[in-house]
């Protein structure tokens, strides 16, 4: 008897403690101090206890009875008095770090490029993601069956709309909208029909150049290009030209750096080549400038294209695309 008085005290003390609410000590003083509340209950068992024990018991029962009371009544005071500050608070405890963002690798990849650009004179300029077929292919020279055109390699949304596959149609538009000279980057999201794995995604950025005026040769574009390789990768870096074809200039060449991982003796990452393709790069093809109602005959002019994601994953020696795209911050808070 004595034992269950003791737990039911205890019970009652933390029970009341912790109340939050008028509502809740309502509730206890119920389950407590009622005509047929758990102490009641115990005191109809005093008559099953031996006739000499009984007194005591009694006597202990009347302490916890108003221990109880005298709980719920201090309680009370508190709700009356205004609303209770939670107890778990502690205001003495120092506060809590703020978490401290930091900008996505391909932004900070992103504005270092255009730095560079924009402190060689050229300006930015941007334009819709979701294109018609002429500014993405047509006026750059693609023929009708070129393979780009495919379902299989391009997100068709609609009749004749489809996501752009790489930002020269913004150069498209720049060029019907402005006479010459141009001299302007196009950064901005791509989208590609891809199986989406480590190494290619359905979406990516790019950063596209145009420059044009009178006399612009591919001498200009080797000059301009080589500076800004020699800011972004480092003065003492060797690169190389390598013929190659776009449909949308003549000449054209892609440009390589040595591999940074092995310095030029073959590796993984330059698949033992010992060279890092970079950029992609020519003189606009005559037909591009007759698209946009430019005269070849007065206006030459050179362009370029690189992947933002190929060079930050190169930078930065990223094994999966797909980890840009994830927002997990483990991988974002290492940049
Ligand atoms: C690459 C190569 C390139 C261009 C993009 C361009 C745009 C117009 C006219 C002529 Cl409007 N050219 N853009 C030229 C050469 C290369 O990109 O590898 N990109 C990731």
């Amino acid at each position: 008897m004595q034992e269950t008085i003791e737990r039911l005290r205890s019970q009652a003390e933390a029970d009341i403690q912790s109340v939050q609410d008028r509502t809740e000590l309502e509730e206890y003083r119920v389950t407590y101090l009622a005509r047929k509340g758990r102490i009641a209950a115990l005191f109809d068992q005093l008559k099953s206890v031996a006739p000499d024990q009984r007194p005591a018991f009694g006597k202990t029962l009347n302490e916890l009875r108003s221990r109880v009371q005298s709980l719920l009544d201090e309680r009370a005071a508190r709700f009356a008095a205004g609303p209770v500050v939670r107890e778990s608070i502690d205001p003495t405890l120092p506060g809590r770090g703020l978490f401290v963002g930091s900008s996505h690798p391909l932004i900070q990849t992103l504005e270092e490029i255009k730095g560079i650009f924009v402190g060689m004179g050229f300006s930015l300029a941007d334009g819709p993601e979701l294109e018609d077929d002429y500014h993405n292919f047509g006026a750059l020279n693609f023929p009708p069956d070129h393979p780009a055109r495919d379902m299989q390699d391009t997100f068709f949304v609609g009749k004749d709309a489809l996501l752009r596959t790489h930002t020269s149609p913004v150069q498209i538009r720049v060029m019907e909208n402005h006479p010459p000279p141009v001299r302007a980057i196009m950064p901005g999201k791509v989208y590609r029909n891809e199986a989406v794995n480590a190494r290619s995604y359905c979406m990516f950025h790019q950063v596209e150049g145009l420059c044009v005026d009178r006399g612009v040769t591919f001498s200009d574009l080797k000059g301009t290009l080589i500076s800004f390789i020699k800011q972004f990768y480092g003065s003492s870096l060797k690169y190389r030209f390598r013929p190659t074809f776009f449909p949308f200039t003549e000449p054209s060449a892609d440009i390589y750096i040595t591999c940074f991982i092995c310095g030029g003796k073959g590796c993984r990452l330059c698949k033992q080549s010992g060279w890092l393709e970079i950029l992609g790069c020519g003189m606009v093809h005559p037909n591009v400038f007759r698209s946009v109602g430019y005269d070849p005959e007065r206006f030459t002019g050179y362009a370029f294209g690189m992947g933002i994601e190929r060079i930050a994953i190169l930078r930065y020696g990223i094994d999966d695309i797909r980890l840009f795209f994830e927002n997990d911050v483990r991988f974002l808070e290492q940049f």
